[in-house]
């Protein structure tokens, strides 16, 4: 790097933390994808000029809301909805939604700054966006639930649209919530289109939807293993999280003949050394999806499973292979200093942004394979690129359709982190691949478009 780059993302980090104070996971994400495109600011100074990379940052538009709700008591409580349209220079704006009490202006711009790249991934035309709320979901009545995300879309709906922003699931946002919040848009704005993704497979849903995030983890860890002649069979694996994303890389990498042994929740982790198995995960679906209870309750009813509780993580069980599938910072220097330490050869990440940098520095320097959570997570993203293709036709495509789609969007994605990623000792370094080829997608249509 020269000096004139090195200057300039010192300066350019400055100015962000100085007009977004104490946004910490915002300054994460971008510090991040700043420093894998800095070579390509120095080999086109045009991007500079422009002012591309200021561009990015600064959100086209921020949309923070009331949401009043009434309990089943009846007490009333107030939290505060977000809508962060952060670029829509490839298409309209997409984007999950987070309902969990940790949510914040950063989370939520660090969220739409990580999907405006990983879209772009995607080879698909969507925009990048994130949304959500500090509400609570647990121990909420599905009444309460309902009630919140009708009172959240009121206000929502004047935002949306199928070719405006197209929100789905996040954390503490599933079926259930996006059924909800579906209904009163329909009510709102009498039409029933496409303007949510993660629908209920008989109204507009698309087949392998909630499969299809943990689906992609584990294909794209396909990838990356065949890069040193490896693949899951009888690999030991561990996976952080217990919910969407992890249930289905879970099953998928059971499937394809590895051994799972962790799951987690933000209460602590359970280890199973004889591996999950189908009735084991089908048990874990029925917990978390259905009952809504925490994974400590897998070690009551599986006695060869122990439980570690007090926030505890999975990094210290010795695996192959590790699925970081629960949320952002999850994965620290110690736990990456474990997971090297104890012989792991992969770890492709499932929820976004959940290793620290030391952690990544700790992974890389290992020569680890490692991929970001913007390459690896995009089948989630990209098959709702595909439920919004299937809604636009009125057509549905069967399971195997949607799975090849699928496999050949995470085999794009890995070639393009392998084309811009590949170091000179021919280590494959996915974040700076990943980041550049969604950086430089998204500057060239940013550059076409003029200044707007
Ligand atoms: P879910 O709400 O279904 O599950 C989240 C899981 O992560 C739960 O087990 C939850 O435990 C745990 N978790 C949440 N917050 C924390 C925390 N602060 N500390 C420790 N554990 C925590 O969400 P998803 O599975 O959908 O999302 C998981 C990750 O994947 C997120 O980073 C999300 O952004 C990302 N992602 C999701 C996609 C999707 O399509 N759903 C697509 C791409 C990425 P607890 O019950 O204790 O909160
Ligand atoms: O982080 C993500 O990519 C998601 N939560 C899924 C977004 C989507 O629009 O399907």
């Amino acid at each position: 790097m020269s000096a004139f780059t090195d200057r300039y993302i010192k300066n350019f980090m400055a100015e962000l933390l100085a007009r977004n104070p104490g946004e910490t996971e915002f300054h994460q994400a971008v510090s991040e994808v700043l420093n894998s495109v800095a070579p390509c600011l120095e080999e086109y100074p045009f991007l500079l000029e422009n002012k591309i990379m200021e561009r990015m940052v600064e959100p086209e538009r921020v949309i923070m809301f009331r949401v009043p709700w009434m309990d089943d008591a009846g007490e009333i409580h107030i939290n505060r909805g977000f809508r962060v349209q952060m670029n829509s220079a490839i298409g309209p704006y997409k984007g999950g939604i987070r309902f969990h009490a940790s949510v914040n202006l950063s989370i939520m711009k660090f969220l739409a700054f990580e999907q405006t790249f990983k879209n772009a991934l995607t080879t698909l035309p969507m925009g990048g966006a994130k949304g959500g709320s500090d509400f609570n979901p647990r121990g909420k009545s599905d009444a309460e639930v309902m009630r919140f995300c009708q009172s959240f879309m009121t206000e929502l709906q004047r935002h949306i649209g199928q070719d405006t922003d197209v929100p789905a699931g996040d954390i503490g946002v599933g079926g259930r919530e996006i059924g909800y919040l579906f209904g009163q848009y329909k009510r709102l704005r009498d039409e029933f289109t496409g303007t949510l993704t993660g629908k209920g497979f008989a109204w507009g849903g698309s087949s392998l939807r909630p499969e299809a995030t943990g689906y992609g983890v584990c294909y794209f860890a396909q990838q990356m293993l065949a890069t040193r002649g490896e693949s899951f069979e009888g690999k030991t694996v561990v996976v952080s999280g217990a919910g969407n994303v992890a249930q289905y890389a879970a099953q998928k990498a059971m499937r394809l003949g590895a051994k799972v042994v962790t799951l987690s929740d933000s209460d602590g982790y359970i280890y199973d050394p004889d591996g999950l198995d189908e009735e084991k995960l089908n048990y874990v679906l029925q917990l978390k999806n259905v009952i809504r209870g925490r994974i400590k309750e897998y070690a009551k009813k599986y006695p060869s499973a122990t439980y570690y509780g007090d926030g505890a993580k999975p990094w210290g069980v010795k695996c192959d292979i590790a699925l970081p599938c629960a949320t952002q910072n999850e994965l620290d220097a110690e736990g990456a200093r474990k997971l090297v330490g104890n012989g792991c050869i992969c770890i492709t990440e499932g929820a976004n942004m959940p290793s620290t940098p030391e952690a990544i520095e700790i992974i890389q320097g290992a020569k680890l394979l490692y991929s970001p959570g913007k390459a690896s997570n995009a089948g989630g993203v990209a098959t709702s690129g595909l439920e919004m293709t299937q809604n636009s036709i009125r057509q549905k495509w069967t399971p195997e359709e949607v799975d090849g789609h699928l496999r050949r969007i995470m085999s794009d994605i890995h070639e393009a982190c392998t084309k811009y990623g590949t170091e000179a000792d021919g280590y494959v370094n996915y974040v700076k691949g990943a980041n550049t080829a969604g950086f430089l997608k998204v500057a060239g249509a940013m550059m076409d478009q003029g200044l707007v």
